[in-house]
């Protein structure tokens, strides 16, 4: 418990307004946890799982209208509307917090209010903060208690302190009309009302340590951004870590834990995860950049993560994990996904709660944006820096998206503001991570476009200003695109693990070992360059997928041209620079 003030004055508050039937604060402690497991269980919220399969494992399933982030429902509620940008949605912060505590007023009625004080980032490192959610969902809360760190410390730790976000969820009654997902970056405070779905009610994710904790970055002379972090480590021992950003369900998780090919592990080559969604980056007393990883879990998509494509992902959920939105296997009482293994149940529920025969249904057994939340700890690969107060250095930023055309495999930006550019000029196919139509693509500046709790022409100033800052110390900043289609709709680059073979490129560029072309775009890779080894992948493949095709690149610009008008005067004068200068070098 906490004495701090304004701590106990904000739950009071709120107890009045949404007026729990009474109020339990998480400790965190192995027996509290047990019994929110079985009240869960009881109550049907939870399934448990399997014991000796998937030890204190349990399955949930949210309601069909609630199975993904919904953006049309997302709100910057900044005091003045030029602050949200174009890219946000926006509402007056005192119209906001009047529609909200008119749908959460009396909500907890014959509910229980828990009090969840968590800490994003190790518990006193100088780059955490420190946030508390209210919630009247069990789901919630443990969840909560494996993405961040859930324990009386949290409340040692922020002492009388009133650096702390505020954070509200009431699950109402699960209606998609009054769903509402609510950030006041000059207050602090989070709302989000009629969901149960993941990154609507995990607060401490996209709300806190994206959409806030970009704002208060921006203030504060940091970054919050949607970046795994990996280090690389090669044979002499020697660790570079990399950032990257990719849009969700772009393959972050799946980075961020690779296993490299086999050639490369005989020689010493070794992959250690330091984050799979979020990364918190600033300027150390040495002058480069260095992360951390808020997060203490992964909520990862798990359609399509199997034993080969993500083995330590998969392992990391053997136990202590919820499954949302899964298949239930009923002859083991364990979870299934589509990609999984190409052996389906036959006597199963679908994500939905029906009856389910994975050899003959149509139906799909899990849904696409379906979920694992599994504790870090238990990754067999995680980096034993994942503790650290410090963080990481950074060497890399890597920006990435889905293009079936036009991007490479990978090339590299001419210097830092070339870099923002290319960031800023990302674009990716949608998918199921939100509702609305998949594989539209459209341009999401550094992944960040659903995540940004401020003006993005302010965001892009303030890349531009951190690397300013950095000097010559700034990491290098490359692109990437493992999506490539053949005619045939096959992605062509095999991805996964063989993307270590990119990433060495990376890693060599970073120390200078390695030429390369220059093309309009910035420096591609001459195949030869790229190790093939052991991989039948013929090199004529490779150099189309190393291609910068010029008319290809022009229409890219004008794309860029338009999307960049939204901006206004906001938008950097560098940027237009960029653009003109990518435009003359195609002519
Ligand atoms: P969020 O958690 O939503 O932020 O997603 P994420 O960026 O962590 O994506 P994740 O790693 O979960 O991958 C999403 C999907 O992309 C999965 O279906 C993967 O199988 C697929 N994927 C990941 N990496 C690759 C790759 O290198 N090549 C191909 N073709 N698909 C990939
Ligand atoms: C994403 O959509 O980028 C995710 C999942 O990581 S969620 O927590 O729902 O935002
Ligand atoms: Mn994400």
């Amino acid at each position: 418990m906490t004495t701090n003030k304004t701590v106990l004055a904000w739950i009071d508050e709120m107890k009045a307004l949404v007026n729990p039937d009474n109020v339990v604060f998480i400790d965190g402690s192995d027996e509290q946890i047990e019994q929110l497991r079985a009240e869960a269980v009881a109550s049907g919220e939870l399934e448990k799982l399997n014991e000796e399969l998937l030890p204190d494992c349990y399955l949930h399933r949210t309601k069909v209208n609630d199975v993904a982030r919904v953006e049309g429902r997302t709100f910057i509620c900044a005091r003045e509307k030029e602050n949200a940008g174009p890219t946000n949605n926006w509402m007056d912060p005192k119209e906001a917090y009047e529609m909200l505590y008119g749908i959460a007023k009396n909500s907890y009625k014959g509910r229980t209010m828990y009090v969840i004080p968590f800490s994003m980032g190790p518990i006193g490192s100088p780059l955490a903060k420190i946030g508390v959610e209210l919630t009247d969902s069990i789901y919630v809360v443990l969840n909560m208690v494996i993405m961040t760190r859930v324990s009386n410390e949290v409340w040692t730790a922020l002492g009388d302190s009133n650096d702390w976000v505020r954070g509200l969820h009431c699950r109402c009654d699960i209606d998609e009309e009054k769903r509402y997902i609510c950030q006041f970056p000059e207050d602090n405070t989070i709302i989000s009302v009629n969901s149960g779905y993941g990154g609507n009610v995990l607060l401490g994710k996209k709300c806190f340590a994206l959409r806030i904790a970009s704002y208060q970055g921006w203030k504060e002379g940091w970054m919050a951004e949607h970046m795994l972090i990996l280090g690389i480590e090669n044979p002499k021992g020697e660790v570079k870590y990399v950032a990257a950003a990719f849009p969700s369900a772009c393959g972050k998780t799946n980075l961020a834990m690779m296993i490299p090919p086999k050639y490369l592990r005989d020689k010493g080559y070794k992959v250690w995860t330091v984050g799979d969604d979020i990364a918190w980056m600033r300027i150390g007393e040495d002058g480069r950049l260095w992360a951390i990883n808020p997060e203490n879990g992964f909520f990862g998509v798990a359609p399509g993560t199997n034993e080969k494509s993500n083995y330590n992902a998969l392992a990391s959920t053997k136990k202590g994990t919820i499954f949302t939105n899964v298949a239930h296997n009923l002859d083991n009482n364990t979870v299934w996904w589509e990609g999984l293994d190409k052996n389906p149940p036959e006597n199963a529920i679908e994500w939905k709660g029906n009856p389910w025969n994975g050899k003959t249904s149509e139906e799909k057994g899990a849904h696409p944006n379906s979920r694992f939340t599994a504790p870090a700890v238990n990754c067999p690969c995680i980096s034993s820096e994942f503790e650290s107060q410090s963080g990481v250095p950074i060497s890399a930023i890597i920006f990435g998206g889905r293009r079936a055309k036009t991007a490479p495999l990978v090339y590299q930006s001419k210097n830092w503001e070339n870099g923002v550019f290319v960031g800023s000029a990302m674009a990716s196919e949608t998918t199921a991570a939100a509702s609305g139509a998949v594989g539209v693509v459209r341009r999401d500046p550094m992944a960040m476009l659903p995540f940004c709790g401020y003006h993005m022409g302010d965001y892009f100033r303030h890349w531009l200003e951190m690397g300013k800052k950095l000097g010559d110390k700034a990491p290098k900043i490359f692109n990437v695109n493992w999506f490539r289609l053949d005619d045939e709709g096959h992605f062509i680059w095999p991805g996964f693990g063989d993307n270590m073979r990119v990433l060495n490129w990376i890693i060599d560029r970073c120390e200078g070992k390695v030429d390369a072309v220059e093309t309009p775009i910035g420096f591609v890779p001459k195949a030869e360059d790229i190790d093939l080894t052991d991989l039948d992948f013929d090199i004529e493949t490779l150099k189309s997928i190393l291609e910068v095709d010029k008319d290809t690149w022009a229409k890219e610009a004008a794309e860029i041209e338009e999307h960049y008008k939204k901006f206004g005067d906001k938008l950097p004068e560098e940027l237009v620079n960029q653009l003109n200068t990518l435009k003359a070098n195609l002519k």
